[in-house]
Formats: C-alpha cells, structure tokens, sequence
C-alpha cells in the first residue's frame, strides 16, 4: 500500500500588535511557546513552534505585530514580519475584530499582497466584535 506523502511548510502568522497572535499558535500546538500579554510587543524576535503529525508538519512563525512605526524599536519590529514573508508557504492574517480597522490594516495587506503568497485571513476575538 502506497504511504501518504509527508508535507512539510513554513506559515506566517501576521498582524497588528494584540489582536492574538501568539494565542492562535499556542492553541494549534496545544502548549505556550509564545508569551500571550494584552502588552503590545511582547514578542520581540520570530518565534518557531512546530507541530508534527504522521503526514505533515508545520512550522508556525509567530512575529511581532506589524504598525506603523513612531520610533526606531518599532521600525526594527516590522522587519522581523517583513523577513518572516520571505520563506513561508503560507501566511495567517490575524484581524481582531474587537476594534475597528485603521491605516495599519491596510499596510499589512499592501505588504502580504505583495509578496503574492497565499494568505488566509483568521478574524479573531469574535467573542468581543464590534463588527460582525
Ligand atoms: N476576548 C478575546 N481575547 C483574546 C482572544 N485571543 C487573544 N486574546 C487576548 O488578546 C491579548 C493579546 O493576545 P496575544 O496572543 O499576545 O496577541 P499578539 O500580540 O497578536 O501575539 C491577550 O490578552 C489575549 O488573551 C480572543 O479570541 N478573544
Ligand atoms: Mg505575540
């Protein structure tokens, strides 16, 4: 009997700082890897979870929320998304549905649209929307 192929791939998980990030990874690998804060910034470097199952395994790149920046750490923290965007497979767009959208919304995905992967878009903190 033929095996199943083993899969293999990077997913980029973006989005504006707080809108739950970390909290998602946590959840589909079903332990803490990344610090969850309601503190903006708190994950300051690409943060790497993998999930393995029998036929596949996925490599969770967890970033630093993107923004536009008004200093300079800031501005570092959005290369850290930008350089993740330049080997995933997939990315995960993280909107928080709990406060509407601003300017940064739209640079985010000016920046994913351009890289011309396929993105999916996870609308979180449904519990508390202010939209829908
Ligand atoms: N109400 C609500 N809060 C959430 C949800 N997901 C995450 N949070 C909270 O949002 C805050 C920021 O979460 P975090 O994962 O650190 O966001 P990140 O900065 O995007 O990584 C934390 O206080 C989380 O507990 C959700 O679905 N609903
Ligand atoms: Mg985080």
């Amino acid at each position: 009997m033929a095996s199943k192929p083993f899969k293999c791939g990077f997913v980029t998980v973006i989005g504006r700082p707080n809108v739950g990030k970390s909290t998602l990874i946590n959840a589909f690998l079903g332990q803490k890897i990344s610090i969850v804060s309601s503190i903006p910034q708190t994950t300051r470097y690409a943060i790497k979870g993998i999930l393995t199952r029998d036929s596949y395994q996925i490599v969770f790149v967890d970033t630093p929320g993107m923004h536009i920046f008004k200093h300079r750490l800031a501005s570092k923290l959005n290369n850290i998304p930008r350089d993740s965007l330049s080997y995933c497979d997939v990315i995960l767009y993280v909107a928080d549905l709990s406060r509407f959208p601003v300017e940064e919304e739209e640079y985010i995905l000016r920046t994913v649209s351009k890289t011309g992967i396929p993105v999916i878009a996870v609308l979180n903190k449904i519990d508390k929307s202010k939209i829908i």
